[in-house]
């Protein structure tokens, strides 16, 4: 009965390990600091936790470079806690899903160290996408994180990797790399994770031609969204399915089409994924309006449940964004350094909250957000470790600056963190974020998340569903989920009269009577 299975109403808090909490004092987060945490986690009110990786790495790019896929990054911990993690975890009632990189490994693992060693032609070499020496790189195709995305090995063949050379791309046309895989699925499932977040999850198919892109970067191009891609997912679908209790994937599909995207979430494909035009979207009420339509729509086609995401590890942090003139999210524009008014990009945070998480369907809560961290953008450049950073020469600012270590305690860095160098910079004056300031202050951001996710778990009209628009004036919005639950966000710039007969459940900052202010949400009961 997938219709009242766990994953299709979760609330998923995301773990980015290297930045959670660091048990042994070296500055970087570990399984240690994460399991002496995880009352934290559990004490916010989520159904799950998505790890990002926690394999063995190089780090080239901060754990999606995996240097095995079956076991434990030496500073993060064993295989033995990881699996005292997850027993930890359940027995707290939380589901654990864990991030799988399947479009590339790192140039450090033994299949990539096999390939080089033994030269063109070789069956090793047929993992990867291996071209011949040539003055020039077999096609136009750019890295994502800039420059070509072709590297030579030293015998002067070309490999694939559309994100940094330590990523060559593996080649899903080769029987080998399934079947690799699906080991990699059961070595986890046995162990018992609950699911897999798959990394570049539209990338793994390339158009064997290799075709030229001619500098497109939108619109349909040969290696993301091929329609082969569908057919690895339907093989892992047997996979999880073959387990007694339910296993999950949820997808990372940068996408601009949503009837497209919709297609991975077929019933025998993948049960979820993320919706980034959620994300992308400017705080304001006709766009967010067109994107909660656009994506119910789609979903509804396949009878997958929607996904409201607000940030992420890769994204500029939303209280950031929400304090600028332009809200939205792009790659191509991060807009560092854009006058920000950080009270008003937190009072919109808090809004967006009850917005995202009244929403029909799953949530995520990326760690840190439950604290309204904002985005971190003086890190000073020779402390920042993003490959984005360093292949655009410092163009772009990269990652970094949503990924700084977590704030838990005291005045001064690293606030709890453990180790006094942390791996990335905390900022002078995080006080007020640390989680023990948080959960002292009745009006925190903390205190907020906890009540709203303690409703979520309280109400029955949260969670999977559907959703009923009500009237409202310009600039604001309101639907009911039951005949009992509505909310209203007011993104206009006045007040507005909340709706007659109705009781205040939570509010994302207090009232005037009966009034909304501007940039507030609301939780109602009728
Ligand atoms: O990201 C996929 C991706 O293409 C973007 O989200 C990426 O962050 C952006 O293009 C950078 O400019 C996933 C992971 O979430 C990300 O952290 C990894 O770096 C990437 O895959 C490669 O594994």
């Amino acid at each position: 009965d997938t219709g009242s299975a766990w994953w299709r109403g979760a609330a998923i808090y995301q773990v980015y390990v290297r930045s959670f909490a660091d048990g042994n004092g070296d500055g970087t987060g570990d399984l240690t600091g994460l399991r002496q945490h995880l009352p934290h986690i559990a004490g916010l009110g989520v159904d799950a936790i998505w790890l990002c990786p926690w394999y063995p790495s190089p780090m080239a790019d901060s754990g999606y470079d995996v240097s095995d896929y079956r076991d434990i990054e030496p500073s993060f911990g064993t295989l033995a806690e990881a699996e005292k993690f997850i027993e930890e975890a359940h027995s707290l009632g939380l589901k654990v899903i864990i991030d799988i990189v399947p479009n590339h490994c790192s140039d450090r693992h033994r299949w990539f160290l096999d390939a080089v060693a033994a030269g063109p032609g070789s069956p090793q070499r047929e993992m990867f996408w291996f071209r011949p020496a040539s003055p020039e790189p077999p096609n136009d195709w750019q890295s994502r994180f800039g420059g070509s995305a072709w590297s030579r090995v030293p015998d002067g063949e070309w490999y694939l990797h559309l994100y940094a050379p330590e990523q060559p791309d593996l080649n899903w046309e080769n029987p080998v790399v399934h079947q690799e895989f699906r080991e990699v699925l059961r070595f986890w499932f046995d162990r018992g994770v609950d699911g897999f977040r798959i990394d570049v999850a539209d990338g793994l198919v390339k158009d064997p031609a290799l075709p030229d892109v001619h500098g497109r970067t939108e619109g349909r191009l040969p290696f993301s969204d091929m329609d082969g891609v569908h057919e690895i997912y339907r093989e892992w679908r047997r996979i999880a399915d073959s387990y007694p209790d339910p296993r999950v994937f949820v997808g990372e599909m940068w996408l601009p089409d949503q009837e497209r995207f919709a297609r991975y979430l077929r019933p025998d494909e993948l049960h979820s994924a993320f919706n980034f035009d959620f994300l992308s979207c400017p705080l304001e009420a006709d766009r967010l309006r067109a994107v909660i339509d656009s994506t119910l729509e789609a979903h509804a086609l396949v009878g997958a449940p929607a996904t409201w995401v607000l940030s992420n590890h890769d994204t500029t942090r939303h209280v950031t964004r929400y304090g600028r003139a332009d809200t939205s999210f792009s790659f191509a524009d991060r807009q560092q350094g854009a006058p920000t008014d950080l009270a008003l990009g937190t009072r919109r945070a808090r809004a967006a909250a009850l917005l995202s998480m009244s929403l029909p369907g799953g949530v995520y809560i990326y760690q840190g957000e439950e604290l309204g961290l904002p985005e971190v953008e003086d890190l000073p450049d020779e402390a920042r470790q993003d490959p984005v950073f360093s292949r655009t020469n410092g163009a772009d600012p990269g990652r970094d600056g949503c990924r700084v270590p977590l704030p838990w305690d005291g005045a001064a860095q690293p606030y709890g963190f453990g180790g006094d160098d942390t791996w990335l910079p905390q900022p002078d004056g995080w006080e007020p974020y640390t989680v023990a300031a948080q959960s002292a202050d009745e009006g925190s951001m903390l205190r907020l998340y906890q009540k709203a996710l303690r409703l979520r778990h309280e109400l029955p009209a949260l969670g999977d569903g559907t959703l009923t628009w009500c009237p409202s004036p310009d600039g604001v919005l309101a639907f009911a989920r039951d005949e009992h639950f509505v909310c209203v966000i007011n993104l206009s710039g006045a007040a507005v009269e909340l709706p007659e007969h109705t009781k205040v459940l939570l509010a994302s900052d207090p009232l005037a009577d009966s009034q909304l202010p501007p940039n507030t949400a609301v939780w109602l009961a009728r």
